[in-house]
């Protein structure tokens, strides 16, 4: 029988982690220099003219915003690591965009809700807490190390919430709803934590539940 995802992360054995690390690195986690990319299903490809971002359920009308309109509010660049629920963790990403705090702002919305979900190509979801992402360093990026991001790591646009689990990351970013209570996600219903803060290992929700087959199988690197 395969295992699901969650089940064979269980089973896989514990790194040790290096001390000279410190602090730096959460518990469980292995450095990687390399970039792996993961998800589920195709990559997406767009035509920037008709590409949209949306958001809705702020009380106010739908928001469709163009690739245009995110170019041009102010943008930021931050550097962090990352770390993904599958163990690695890599230092040191200069990733570049609109901060969600600087997007609020200029489209005019103020959150009345404590949750959202993030909508990403294709059918992807990922349930976040407003305070989550009202931070310094939560984008929607456009740039890796000063490059556009590639087509396998979210291109044109992903979100980048460091300091959770990358699983939140949600690439090919589409959609961003706000909700009136928390519902978990697409990984959030599939085995994985519904907040997923690495530093105090949030990795599994408690419940035994029934796994599709994931991405793992094509293990790749971009
Ligand atoms: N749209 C979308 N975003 C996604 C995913 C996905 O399947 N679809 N996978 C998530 C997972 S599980 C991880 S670990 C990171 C991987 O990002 P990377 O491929 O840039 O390393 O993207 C996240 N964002
Ligand atoms: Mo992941």
């Amino acid at each position: 029988m395969k295992l699901n995802k969650a089940e064979r992360i269980k089973r896989t054995r514990v790194p040790v982690t290096d001390p000279a690390l410190g602090d730096r690195l959460p518990p469980g986690q292995v450095l990687t220099e390399r970039f792996p990319v993961l998800h589920e299903g195709d990559v997406p490809e767009y035509d920037l003219n008709t590409w949209t971002l949306k958001v809705w359920g702020h009380g106010g009308e739908e928001i469709i915003l163009s690739y245009e309109d995110i170019l041009g509010m102010p943008q930021t660049t931050v550097t962090r690591d990352i770390h993904c629920v599958t163990r690695w963790s890599r230092f040191d990403n200069t990733f570049t965009g609109v901060k969600f705090q600087d997007l609020l702002k200029e489209i005019g919305v103020t959150p009345t809700s404590e949750y959202l979900m993030l909508h990403g190509d294709y059918d992807y979801t990922a349930n976040v807490a407003l305070s989550d992402l009202d931070c310094e360093d939560v984008l929607l990026a456009h740039s890796l190390d000063g490059e556009p991001l590639t087509a396998k790591h979210g291109f044109p646009l992903r979100f980048v919430v460091p300091h959770l689990y990358f699983w939140k990351s949600v690439k090919w970013i589409r959609g961003i709803e706000f909700i009136g209570e928390n519902q978990p996600g697409f990984w959030e219903q599939n085995g994985f934590h519904i907040n997923g803060d690495p530093f105090k290992e949030e990795r599994f929700s408690g419940e035994d539940l029934d796994i599709p087959e994931d991405e793992w199988e094509k293990k790749e690197f971009d």
